[in-house]
């Protein structure tokens, strides 16, 4: 039996589009011929085409708008990041907290354990942080294991992404910064500068396709390892003169380089605090190889010096 026909009322939308087509529809608000039925009667609610553009059209570049001015930029969405973004946006909430992640896919690194086996190893203090996100895990003693890396990025990725002052613009570039000179002569990073990923990778494929910017006092930078994009605020530092060269991350030594990460998370130049595995470029410290507590620590100490920064 053929469902009945979805009766649409008249469209009331004064756009050009609309008052040109006979057939346009409007859906009011006040009810739906739905049916959840999986016995070959589903119905949805009808729908315009144009509707489902202009809901994410407007929402994603009224956010862009809004946020062309925010209070903390982080750039990249790996563990340290999110660690950071969480602590730092549930610490503040009256903070505008940016996340420029230059993937579709947030997460980095952190979505298998170590040689694509799916195992987290997190070594202890750091397992208070999987209990304050609510993420299980086996204590081995010394440390714990989330069985599966994707549980805690997933569940780290939906905790920051359902506080109100944080918004993800992933696929999204950071290309440059933004650097001035403050009031007492020293170059200070200023914000970011900003293109799609799929624009930045592309520069000399088309004429100059300029970039975007977002203006923030601080910038906090978890762009992991050297490679085509990670590193990235540690090499601009290097090629904008205001590091001398890169410290190169030394090989791997697990009782040594996590600490170190934590430990060394600072603010390298004013404006811009530096965390996760960036910092081993930075700071030519040892790796840890497949152990996640030193970037969960380094985000949450990442954030405690932004706000530092920020009430100074
Ligand atoms: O996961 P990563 O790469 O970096 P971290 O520091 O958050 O975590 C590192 C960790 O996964 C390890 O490498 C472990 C502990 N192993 C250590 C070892 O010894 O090998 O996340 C960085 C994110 C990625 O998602 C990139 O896509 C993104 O940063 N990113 C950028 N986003 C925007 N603009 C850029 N220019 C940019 N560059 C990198």
């Amino acid at each position: 039996m053929s469902p009945p026909a979805a009766t649409l009322p008249n469209v009331v939308d004064n756009s050009p589009i609309y008052l040109a087509k006979k057939n346009a529809v409007t859906l009011d608000k006040t009810s739906y011929d739905v049916c959840e039925d999986y016995e070959g009667n589903y119905r949805f609610a009808p729908i315009e085409e144009a509707q489902v553009s202009r809901a994410m059209i407007k929402r994603y570049f009224e956010m862009m708008y809004e946020r062309t001015v925010s209070d903390v930029v982080i750039v990249g969405a790996g563990s340290a990041g999110l660690s950071c973004a969480y602590h730092l946006a549930t610490s503040r909430p009256d903070l505008k907290v940016t996340i420029l992640e230059a993937n579709v896919a947030p997460g980095g690194g952190a979505w298998l354990g170590g040689q694509l086996m799916t195992p987290m190893v997190v070594r202890k203090p750091a397992d208070r942080f999987l209990r304050e996100l609510g993420v299980p895990y086996e204590d081995e003693g010394a440390f714990v294991v989330v069985k599966h890396a994707a549980l805690f990025t997933s569940t780290i990725i939906s905790r920051v992404l359902a506080l109100p002052n944080v918004v993800m613009m992933n696929a999204t570039a950071v290309e440059d910064l933004i650097i001035r000179t403050d009031f007492q002569g020293r170059q200070r990073v200023s914000g970011v500068v900003t293109n799609w990923t799929l624009v930045a990778l592309n520069h000399d494929t088309q004429s100059c396709m300029d970039p975007n910017t977002i203006t923030a006092p601080v910038v906090i930078s978890a762009t992991g390892h050297d490679g085509p994009m990670g590193a990235f605020s540690a090499k601009r530092l290097v090629s904008a003169g205001l590091l001398k060269e890169l410290g190169n991350m030394r090989g791997l030594d697990m009782n040594r380089a996590e600490p170190a990460i934590v430990n060394g998370t600072r603010e390298v130049i004013p404006g811009l605090v530096m965390t996760g595995m960036e910092l081993s470029e930075h700071d030519g410290s040892n790796r840890m190889g497949p152990t996640f507590g030193a970037m969960m620590a380094s985000g949450i100490k990442a954030a405690k010096e932004a706000i530092r920064v920020l009430d100074s």
